[in-house]
């Protein structure tokens, strides 16, 4: 009745904004990403007959109603698949700071799917883990594989042809680094699903996003199987720009940056303009992350923390899959 797992966030280069059903996190538009191997959520969960309610711990503090609510819900969608009604003591820990815009919940719910599913002695193979996670947090869907992933928006109204899989494995590319610069450990004010529910109906930039989303998507997976460096950069950078151009036009206008955000990027774009390969992204919060090659890591992470407002940074290569681990958290 007890197990626990470990997955890797990962940073979307073709992203995922607006959803085209609320309840079963459908996405308007398929996404692609690259799981990353520096940042992980290990998660215990047990159930247990004596409990009269599920109990979760973040960190090492107890979470908030909210937080509890969200992981309630995930798991009655696990208790109604096994036919269960019994609650779960689950703790998790992040070695990264939670929502702030590092994928925390793609992580955190890749995790509970696995862990949770595998306490009550369900084996769900790999696309069913996938289709689990999304209702968790639609990005978690893409955490369940390591590497270099496509989580397909589907069309069907059940959600039963929306899931990720693999496109390249981790040892494809190994060159490729994504340098993650934390400007700040602050949880941000609104989340992904409000963000994207607040765009989709109010910002006139919207339809040109979903205009656009199958090329960038068909141009990143071609990058990614062809080692095209430039191409992925210019792809998911130009990405990243389009979707917070919705998000900025959105009503109340959505700026997830901080001044030092806009700092970074023209920092970016001032490193490339003296020859160094490398491009931004940035998701729903102020943090920043540099694609590059290996070769030139060293030197961008230099610049990078003579920036103002650089706390922390931290060279990610390409990480594994979800999975089991031995050792619990208690
Ligand atoms: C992505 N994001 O493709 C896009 C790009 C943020 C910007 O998926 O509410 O993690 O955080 O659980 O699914 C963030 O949304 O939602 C996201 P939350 P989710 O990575």
């Amino acid at each position: 009745m007890k197990a626990t797992a470990t997955a890797n966030a990962n940073i979307a280069l073709a992203k995922y904004w607006g959803q085209r059903d609320i309840a079963l996190t459908l996405p308007a538009n398929s996404s692609i990403s690259m799981t990353l191997d520096g940042l992980s959520t290990k998660t215990t969960v047990e159930f247990s007959g004596g409990l009269k309610q599920d109990s979760l711990k973040i960190d090492g503090h107890a979470a908030s109603r909210e937080e509890i609510a969200r992981t309630s819900g995930f798991l009655d969608i696990v208790r109604k698949m096994h036919g269960t009604q019994i609650f779960a003591r689950v703790e998790s820990e992040n070695n990264f700071p939670k929502s702030a815009g590092l994928a925390s919940s793609a992580s955190g719910f890749a995790a509970l799917a696995l862990a949770a599913t595998r306490a009550l002695g369900m084996e769900l193979d790999a696309i069913e883990l996938s289709k689990l996670a999304r209702r968790g947090s639609g990005s978690a869907s893409r955490s369940v594989f390591g590497g270099f992933v496509e989580w397909k928006k589907g069309s069907r109204e059940d959600g039963s042809d929306c899931y990720a899989t693999p496109i390249a494995p981790k040892e494809h590319w190994p060159e490729l680094k994504m340098i993650v610069a934390v400007l700040t450990k602050k949880e941000k004010a609104v989340s992904s699903e409000k963000g994207m529910q607040l765009t989709m109906s109010t910002s006139p930039l919207y339809n040109a996003w979903l205009g656009s989303a199958d090329s960038d998507l068909e141009a990143a997976r071609e990058a990614i199987l062809e080692k095209d460096f430039n191409g992925l950069g210019k792809t998911a950078e130009m990405n990243c720009l389009k979707m917070h151009s919705t998000m900025l036009t959105t009503e109340p206008h959505l700026i997830y940056w901080e001044p030092e955000t806009i700092g970074l990027m023209k920092g970016i774009m001032g490193l490339r303009e003296d020859g160094v390969e490398c491009y931004f992204t940035i998701d729903a919060g102020p943090q920043v992350k540099v694609l590059c090659l290996e070769k030139d890591a060293k030197r961008i992470v230099k610049y990078l923390s003579f920036l103002p407002g650089v706390k922390e940074t931290r060279v990610c290569g390409t990480g594994e899959g979800a999975r089991i681990a031995k050792q619990g958290l208690f």
